[in-house]
């Protein structure tokens, strides 16, 4: 999704700021959910099971599809807010990848307006264009983090119940270590996702529906009809809930997993708690010799004209050090592990 020429500058920095993350304090002890006592508060019990991870029948990344069964575990049932990432920050004075400056030291070649802190933010494009350039819809903008989501000039006032944006995989590792969670797999996460419904394509059911979820109605990336209610972002938990209780668990936001990216299922090593390739194995034929993190789920960019990825199956690959205006998260843990 980052333009070629940005993205190893970008990986470069994030690898020389790695000791932060490693700096942050222990993580509190969990505190279980009065109503769900086998998982932590605001997260969901998924029972173990058997479930056809991918599809033949639509995008060739997610072939092929073949059943896998994974252990229980609890995940959030929303995605991570600014509030929650805002609490993160207070407590650690975490510093994103976003927020970092590039230095003469590391980049003594790069221009001055270039080494200046910033990310990617979506921009719309001229309804009136016959046509636009494949990503040219994603504009560097300097100033642009997670508490400034398009740029200087934008805020989350008022937003604390949005999902916090602009979040490396870097990023949202640090949190999870604070928390003392872990990021999804792509096989809990799908399973997740589908919400008990085997056999379908989307979370509720078999059949596209623009109310079901935050998605793009309209022609991408040219004009959006808003017939869900919301242009860009909603609050978490403003459209239903799927079969296990997650909210937004497709649309709305991309979520990160774990697992690094290869075209397709053929490099899972084994059926049972799947984990995906290695970093060395991480192959996307768009960007070759960029090591990407898998992530699902669609978000509010996702159109039936383009990126109709809002499905369990559906995934894309993006660079581990990049985050976006449409990319956040939530977390996952073993029940067992509250017993300690
Ligand atoms: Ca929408
Ligand atoms: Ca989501």
């Amino acid at each position: 999704m980052i333009s070629s020429w940005l993205s190893p500058l970008i990986r470069q920095f994030s690898l020389i700021c790695l000791t932060l993350a490693l700096c942050l304090s222990l993580p509190a002890p969990l505190k279980a959910s009065p109503l769900n006592p086998s998982c932590p508060e605001n997260m969901v019990f998924i029972p173990s099971g058997t479930f056809n991870i991918g599809s033949d029948s639509h995008y060739p990344s997610e072939r092929s599809a073949e059943d896998v069964t994974v252990d229980s575990f609890c995940i959030n049932q929303y995605e991570i807010t600014n509030s929650e990432f805002a609490q993160f920050v207070k407590e650690t004075g975490y510093i994103t990848v976003a927020e970092r400056p590039l230095s003469k030291e590391q980049f003594p070649n790069l221009p001055d307006d270039q080494r200046n802190p910033g990310s990617l933010v979506f921009q719309m494009a001229d309804k009136n264009a016959q046509q636009v350039g494949y990503l040219s819809w994603w504009k560097w903008t300097l100033g642009a983090d997670w508490q400034h989501p398009f740029g200087p000039k934008s805020d989350i006032k008022g937003k604390d119940k949005y999902p916090v944006v602009q979040v490396s995989y870097e990023d949202v590792a640090a949190y999870a270590q604070w928390a003392g969670l872990s990021l999804p797999t792509e096989a809990q996460w799908e399973y997740a996702a589908r919400g008990g419904l085997d056999d379908v394509d989307y979370s509720w059911g078999k059949q596209y529906s623009e109310k079901k979820a935050n998605t793009w109605q309209g022609i991408f990336p040219f004009f959006n009809t808003k017939a869900d209610g919301y242009v860009g972002v909603a609050p978490v938990g403003s459209f239903a809930p799927n079969g296990y209780g997650l909210y937004d668990i497709t649309g709305n936001v991309w979520e990160w997993t774990s697992d690094w990216y290869s075209v397709g299922h053929d490099r899972k090593t084994h059926s049972s708690n799947p984990t995906g390739p290695s970093e060395q194995e991480s192959f996307d034929p768009r960007e070759p010799g960029i090591a990407k993190h898998v992530i699902k789920g669609g978000s509010y960019l996702c159109a039936p004209n383009y990126c109709s990825r809002y499905r369990p199956a559906a995934r894309e690959s993006q660079s581990s050090d990049t985050g976006t205006t449409h990319i956040g998260f939530r977390l996952v843990t073993n029940p067992l592990s509250l017993s300690s």
